[in-house]
């Protein structure tokens, strides 16, 4: 059975994957509304996963006879003013994740709690994907010119973020 203090650590983190989750609805809402519906479909898709990411956790401590707790979440960041800003966002989002994730895995380390740490070894590895997405993202942008990129690129940009198929 998971420690208290896993247990209490890993619904915490639960949580967080639920704020990611809204974090990215709400980019994607953003999006959307500017009528980048393709970059907006992406953040949804990602709004998603982090979602998945959070059942997992859920998933997880009901399996270890624990019991996560489903907090009140707080409201996501404000709308970002511009798409490099929402990018930017998303990749610190993404930073201040694995940090977090990280600090789980070093309580399963010292517990000696084996399955957990195991268990954790997942989002060491998605948590790599995330960040290097997050980075394709800013380079994707900066070669469309950044914040003064054209009507042109930009809509070819959001084509394109339109139809990349993300990992599950
Ligand atoms: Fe849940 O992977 Fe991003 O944060």
């Amino acid at each position: 059975r998971l420690s208290s203090t896993l247990e209490e650590a890993l619904s915490t983190q639960m949580n967080v994957e639920l704020l990611q989750s809204h974090t990215y609805l709400s980019y994607g809402i953003w999006a959307t509304d500017k009528g980048y519906g393709g970059i907006g479909n992406f953040l949804f898709r990602h709004s998603l996963e982090e979602r998945n990411h959070a059942v997992k956790f859920m998933q997880y401590i009901l399996n270890r006879g624990g019991k996560p707790t489903v907090t009140g979440i707080k409201a996501p960041d404000k709308d970002p003013s511009t798409l490099s800003e929402c990018f930017n966002q998303v990749f610190k989002h993404e930073v201040d994740n694995t940090e977090k994730i990280y600090h789980l895995v070093n309580m399963a380390f010292e517990e000696k709690d084996w399955a957990t740490w195991n268990f954790l070894q997942w989002f060491v590895q998605e948590q790599i994907e995330e960040e290097t997405l997050a980075m394709n993202l800013i380079d994707k942008l900066k070669i469309a010119g950044g914040d003064r990129a054209t009507d042109e690129s930009l809509f070819n940009l959001d084509k394109d973020l339109g139809k990349v198929a993300d990992e599950a």
